[in-house]
């Protein structure tokens, strides 16, 4: 039987990738080349200096260490500028009902992001309340297709990996929950992400027979 529920965040809770989209179009503005929404597409999962690297790669920039260091923190506080001005209106469709329907499931609850703002986000998003452990950025070493982000989720909840279920909207994801040897709900396009035990569009009218499923 399934006994916790772990979570991506972007993608899957909150559509944050817009934020991101628009505070590294910002540094690609002030780098004075052209960074699109299909480059973006590049960086849903990947750590923030990862995706620095992706996006002077697309501008074709060469920087030092330090310099790298700067623009990241740059991208962060326009990053930060924004997210601190979201509500639980951007909230994803049918997210928080199910989150409802776990917790009086007794299912254990846990976040699993590569993000070092989930706090904030999920603060903002006023659902904290709903997740037991929150395993993001500032705890991990190892980013996504690693399963440690999602073994520690498990490990902080006391649920075995073979009784957990990862929500993730990104292929690299969902090679970590398969990783971990979890069960993987794929959310979004399922031509996309074969690699998950089931897809579901979204959490739209998504109940707990969906953890009979998969168990
Ligand atoms: C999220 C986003 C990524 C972002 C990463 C780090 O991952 O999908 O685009 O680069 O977090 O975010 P931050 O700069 O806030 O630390 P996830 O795992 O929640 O999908
Ligand atoms: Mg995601």
């Amino acid at each position: 039987n399934i006994q916790a529920c772990l979570f991506d965040l972007d993608g899957v809770i909150c559509d944050t990738a817009k934020y991101h989209f628009q505070a590294w179009k910002r540094l690609a503005d002030e780098l004075g080349f052209v960074f699109t929404l299909e480059d973006n597409e590049r960086l849903k999962g990947v750590s923030r200096r990862e995706s620095l690297d992706i996006v002077l790669e697309v501008g074709c920039v060469v920087a030092d260490e330090k310099a790298k260091g700067r623009m990241a923190e740059r991208k962060n506080e326009w990053y930060v500028e924004s997210i601190s001005r979201i509500g639980e209106e951007e909230l994803l469709e049918g997210v928080k009902p199910f989150l409802e329907s776990l917790r009086k499931a007794g299912i254990r609850v846990a976040l699993g992001s590569a993000s070092k703002n989930a706090d904030l986000i999920l603060d903002r998003l006023r659902i904290k309340g709903y997740f037991d452990a929150i395993i993001d950025g500032t705890k991990i070493a190892k980013a996504k297709p690693d399963p440690e982000v999602f073994l520690e989720g498990a490990k902080a909840v006391g649920v075995e990996p073979s009784r957990c279920i990862v929500f993730e909207d990104a292929v690299a994801g969902i090679e970590a929950a398969k990783n971990a040897r979890m069960k993987c709900v794929g959310v979004g396009r399922a031509d996309l992400l074969r690699a998950a035990d089931l897809v579901i569009p979204s959490f739209v009218g998504v109940d707990l027979s969906l953890l009979d499923k998969l168990a």
